[in-house]
Parts: structure tokens; C-alpha cells; sequence
């Protein structure tokens, strides 16, 4: 099967770290050997796009850039040494758009923790762009059921804190606080808890967050912006007052971070996922020590966790809310998104 290919398409392109991004066109890319060129239809923006335009981490992008790692689309053309991948499947660019597969965490499947990865939107052009290539080892894939813009918000929203909920060791009938449950990971967070069996206590800021995330079927909304006292708050909403059995941080800023291990149960597990600018961790020492509190980081998943999330998907379990708007409209979602005004997933359609 071939599909005609244009040479020309429409991105979003970042020139400079700190400015605007520009939709224009650029060249359509050919995949290499290893890979696969997908069209992409739609894209989720995830606040790592706006990090990385606004040059928040120690870690350089390339540029002239082209961001996204939510992008879901049909393959469209292969390298010659990819087999198990057909032109005309549904496939996804997640952050992970290739690893070396031989270094001793590729082998064990910690394929994240590569020395020398490739990242979607980051250190390779990604998803806000009509045509992306990625190694297609590396590509989600996508049954054929699925609606590839609800599907989006998946591949780095959905995988992200679904692994970080396996990481937290939390177990079916026990409490989970999610940390920013009003945004785009957290929202995903509250429903993957749901399907597994946990009870999501959100926390984050206004009404129309707390509303969403209370359809969404947390148990407890906690507002960050005008609680007395949020450690109080968050215990209470545990059976015995003993606090959550895990944190799961999805929040862009440090004042969390700070705060988990004075509400966490005793034994509990505080996940850190977000990434914030600059930010460190802080914690009493006899607190973590008397009370046993384990604090970890959680970055995307691995192929499997891919597989899992996108399969929870496909069940019907994930229905968190998004909106959709044009590729040329980015620049406004990053705006919304640097105000904290986005609830949920900002989606969009590249074909405007
Ligand atoms: O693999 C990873 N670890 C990974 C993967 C994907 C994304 C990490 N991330 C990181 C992103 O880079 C970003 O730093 O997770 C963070 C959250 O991404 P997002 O969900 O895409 O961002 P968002 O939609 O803007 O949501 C952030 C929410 O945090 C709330 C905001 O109100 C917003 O709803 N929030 C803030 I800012 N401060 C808060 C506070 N003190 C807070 N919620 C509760 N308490
Ligand atoms: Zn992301
Ligand atoms: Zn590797």
C-alpha cells in the first residue's frame, strides 16, 4: 500500500527558547531505516512542551524545534528494516522517540533511564508538526477502535501517571492524593486510580478544577488556594485520619513537593512526577525516619506500561475531558496553560 506524501506541511516551530512559537511550513521528514513516518492527526499539549519552550530544565532542546509528544496519527511510510509496523496502522509519538536498545537499561526494559535517548518534542522534532518520524520500535501502538484524538492525551498524560500509580506500590481499596489533579496528568491520574481500584483524593486550585475532578470520581477535593490547613485536610479525607497510602506530585511547583511527607501515611510512598523549574525536595529527616516514608521520582514508562495504559484505554475506563483546537492555535493553550487556566487536556488538530 502507498500513500501519496506532500513534501511540505504545516508545524509549529519554536526558533528561539523564550519566545512564541510560529506555525509555518517546514519540509516533510523521511524516516530512517529504523523508523516511521506517522501523519499525525492530533496532538496533546503537555505542560513539558511549554518547559521546554520556556527553557526550564538543565537540559538544552535543539532548535529550531518543533515540540509535542501526545501525537497520534497513521503510519504513512517505513524504513526497510521495520516489519511488524504497516502502513495504514494507527500508531503514536510518545516523549521516548527512540533509545539505543543495548545499553543495560534498554535491556531490562528501563528503556527511559537510556544514557542516550531520543525525546519527542525535546532533542528530535515531535508531534505539533503534520508528519513526525520515530523509531518504531519505540511507537505506541494504537488498536484500530480507538478515536486517535481522545486517544492523544495517552501516550505521555495517561502512560506518565498510570506508571507513577504502579510505582507507588498503592493497592487496590487504599488512598492515593493526587497533586494537580485538576490538570492534564492529574485528571488522567484520578481516573487511572479509579480503574484500579484505588480512591483518589485531588488537590488543586478553583471551583471549575474541583467540580471536574469530583465527576471524574475523586473522593475528596482539596483547594490548595483557599484550605486553612491542607495537611489537615488531606488526612482527614483518609479513613482513621492516618493519611493517603501514596502522593502521586503532579504540580508545577515546589511548595508540594515540600508538603507530601507531612501528610503521607506512615509507610506511604510520595511519587514525584511533576517538574517543576529548579525545584528540590525537603523533608524532616525524623519524620521519613519514625514514620518510614519512601520519596521517589517516576519518568513516563516503559513499552509494556505503553501497552497497559493504552489498553485501559481501549476498555472504556479512561474518559478524562479535553478540548480540542487548531495546530495554528498552540501559542494560546501555552498562554492558558502558564496561568494555570487549563482543566484537563488541551488536544490539537493538526489539519487547521
Ligand atoms: O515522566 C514524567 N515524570 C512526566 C511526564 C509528563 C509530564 C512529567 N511531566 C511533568 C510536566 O513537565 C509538568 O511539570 O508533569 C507536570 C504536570 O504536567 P501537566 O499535567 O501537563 O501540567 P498542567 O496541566 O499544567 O497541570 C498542573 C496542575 O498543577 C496544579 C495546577 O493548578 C495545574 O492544574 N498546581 C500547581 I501549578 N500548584 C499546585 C499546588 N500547590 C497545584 N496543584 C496542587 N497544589
Ligand atoms: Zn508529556
Ligand atoms: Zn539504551
Amino acid at each position: 500500500m502507498s500513500v501519496e506524501i506532500p513534501s511540505e506541511q504545516w508545524a509549529q516551530v519554536l526558533e528561539k527558547t523564550g519566545s512564541n512559537v510560529i506555525y509555518k511550513k517546514i519540509p516533510v521528514p523521511k524516516p530512517g531505516p529504523d523508523e516511521v513516518l506517522i501523519n499525525i492527526k492530533y496532538s496533546g499539549v503537555c505542560h513539558t512542551d511549554l518547559h521546554a519552550v520556556k527553557g526550564d530544565w538543565p537540559l538544552d532542546t535543539k532548535i529550531p524545534l518543533v515540540g509535542g509528544h501526545e501525537g497520534a496519527g497513521v503510519v504513512v511510510a517505513r524504513g526497510e528494516l521495520v516489519h511488524d509496523v504497516q502502513i495504514g496502522d494507527y500508531a503514536g509519538i510518545k516523549w521516548l522517540n527512540g533509545s539505543c536498545m543495548s545499553c543495560s537499561f534498554c535491556r531490562t526494559s528501563n528503556e527511559p533511564l537510556c544514557p542516550t535517548p531520543e525525546l519527542s518534542g525535546y532533542t528530535v522534532d515531535g508531534s505539533f508538526q503534520q508528519y513526525a518520524v520515530a523509531k518504531a520500535a519505540h511507537v505506541a501502538r494504537i488498536p484500530k477502535e480507538c478515536s486517535l484524538e481522545s486517544i492523544a492525551p495517552i501516550l505521555c498524560a495517561g502512560l506518565t501517571v498510570y506508571k507513577g500509580l504502579k510505582e507507588s506500590g498503592a493497592r487496590p481499596g487504599e488512598f492515593v492524593a493526587i497533586v494537580g489533579a485538576g490538570g492534564g496528568l492529574g485528571s488522567m491520574a484520578i481516573q487511572y486510580a479509579r480503574a484500579m481500584g484505588l480512591h483518589p483524593i485531588a488537590i488543586d486550585g478553583g471551583a471549575e478544577k474541583g467540580d471536574m475532578c469530583k465527576q471524574l470520581g475523586a473522593t475528596t477535593y482539596v483547594d490548595f488556594t483557599t484550605t486553612k490547613n491542607l495537611v489537615a485536610d488531606v488526612k482527614a479525607a483518609t479513613p482513621e485520619g492516618y493519611g493517603p497510602h501514596a502522593v502521586l506530585l503532579l504540580a508545577v511547583s515546589e511548595r508540594p513537593f515540600q508538603q507530601a511527607s507531612e501528610y503521607v501515611r506512615p509507610h506511604g510512598t510520595i511519587v514525584c512526577v511533576g517538574l517543576p523549574a529548579n525545584a528540590f525536595l525537603k523533608a524532616s529527616v525524623f519524620d521519613t525516619v519514625t514514620r518510614m516514608i519512601n520519596i521517589k521520582g517516576s519518568y513516563v514508562g516503559n513499552r509494556q506500561d505503553t501497552a497497559e495504559a493504552i489498553e485501559f484505554f481501549r476498555r472504556g475506563l479512561i474518559k478524562a475531558p479535553y478540548k480540542v483546537v487548531g495546530l495554528s492555535k498552540l501559542q494560546e493553550v501555552f498562554d492558558l496553560m502558564e496561568e494555570g487556566k487549563i482543566a484537563g487536556r488541551y488536544v490539537v488538530d493538526t489539519s487547521y
